[in-house]
């Protein structure tokens, strides 16, 4: 072995972490969802995890044989922000479903009185490929995994990783939509729009300010809701003005209530211009007390119960073509509450957009009789 120590390293070095594995032996089967579970009752809590125990694709031929409307994929990369731990995201997020009162056999949401996953075919996509030791070389690879999602007509929600990703993810719907079509709402303790991190233009802290700098999203159609503490710096709040963006920080949220803020937030991600809407959710704007497994933990944040219906809210009045969820860390997460509550925001959104698909009446439909408009006088 040590003598092929030299070959070993080059290639590696070359591309050894994304060298397609030996396919020979594997099962001959037609394209589309194949599904894992040995059981009718598997899949949530036992056997091999999926995200809600969805059916596997593969390949882009299996999305378009299985006329999958929704791809979950875990893009499983930490190395850029100085914590680990956020690669093993996708799993705790798999596995939170483990953690949660589902019903064997139902999704049935009790807010909205409808299963997501009768109105809609949801896949697990597998998570892309990654250096685990490179953003910079894992960018151009996750940025051609989430197009080829798009491509084959599946919309693409994608569980992180550190934020750095939301850079190649956002582009890739920029490679298909066009620049400037897509409008982005960004919850966030942080602005993420440094020019850097420590020198490195791929980072968790970068991602916004390479959207913009590269013409992929112009900073007019980004808004962002639930900043506080200590950043950003004055020069990245001045740059961040200079492009337009709509930035709601928590003093307004605590001024204004949330509700107001989101329904400003939404005109202003329409109003731009953008023809095409996307969700990039940063676990770490929830507050620590109910999401405490995350990178940089920023106290006075969002409860899940204003996050869950607002999720449901944008996917189902306004509509989404992809989403993500980031800065899940397990390994920070002794009670498990951030994977369980990462797991609820992706399945509020899995909601939104079978609600959407159902042609449920807005705004901001709630079940009447589980609503109580049973027991309250109307307005
Ligand atoms: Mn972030």
């Amino acid at each position: 072995m040590v003598d092929n120590d030299a070959e070993i390293y080059a290639r590696a070095l070359a591309e050894g972490w994304k060298t397609p594995r030996p396919t020979e032996g594997d099962m001959k089967r037609e394209p589309g969802a194949y599904n894992v579970h040995r059981y009718l009752f598997s899949g949530v809590g036992t056997g091999i995890r999926t995200f809600f125990g969805a059916p596997i694709c593969i390949t882009p031929d299996d999305l378009v044989a299985a006329k999958a409307d929704i791809a979950i994929a875990g893009i499983p990369c930490d190395m850029s922000l100085g914590m680990r731990g956020a690669a093993q995201g996708p799993t705790a997020v798999r596995a939170g479903g483990a953690l949660l009162a589902y019903s064997p056999m139902s999704f049935r949401h009790q807010h909205v009185d409808l299963d997501p996953f009768e109105l809609l075919n949801v896949v697990d996509y597998g998570d892309a490929p990654v250096d685990p030791l490179s953003m910079d070389n894992s960018v151009p690879m996750i940025r051609q995994f989430v197009r080829e999602i798009v491509e084959a007509g599946t919309l693409p929600i994608l569980i992180g990783g550190d934020h750095s990703i939301a850079w190649p993810n956002i582009a890739a719907l920029s490679d298909v939509y066009g620049p400037g079509k897509v409008g982005v709402v960004h919850f966030d303790a942080h602005a993420d729009a440094s020019s850097s991190f420590f020198g490195h233009l791929a980072s968790h802290g970068s991602p916004i300010r390479r959207l913009i700098a590269e013409e992929h999203i112009p900073g007019s159609n980004f808004v962002q809701v639930g900043l506080r503490g200590f950043y950003p710096d004055q020069a990245t709040h001045n740059w961040m003005q200079d492009q337009g963006m709509k930035t709601h920080f928590m003093a307004e949220v605590e001024r204004y209530g949330f509700e107001r803020v989101m329904d400003t937030a939404i005109d202003q991600a329409l109003a731009a211009g953008a023809e095409h809407l996307y969700i990039s959710f940063d676990m770490d704007v929830i507050d620590p007390a109910f999401a405490p497994g995350t990178g940089t933990p920023e106290p006075a944040g969002l409860t899940p119960r204003e996050v869950f219906p607002m999720l449901r809210r944008l996917a189902h009045e306004v509509g989404i073509v992809g989403a993500e969820i980031v800065e899940m860390n397990p390994l920070v997460d002794p009670g498990y509450t951030t994977a369980l509550v990462a797991n609820r925001c992706l399945i509020e959104i899995i909601t939104g957009v079978a609600m959407r698909k159902a042609g449920l009446p807005g705004p901001h439909y709630l079940d009447p009789v589980k609503a109580g408009d049973r027991w309250f006088a109307q307005p």
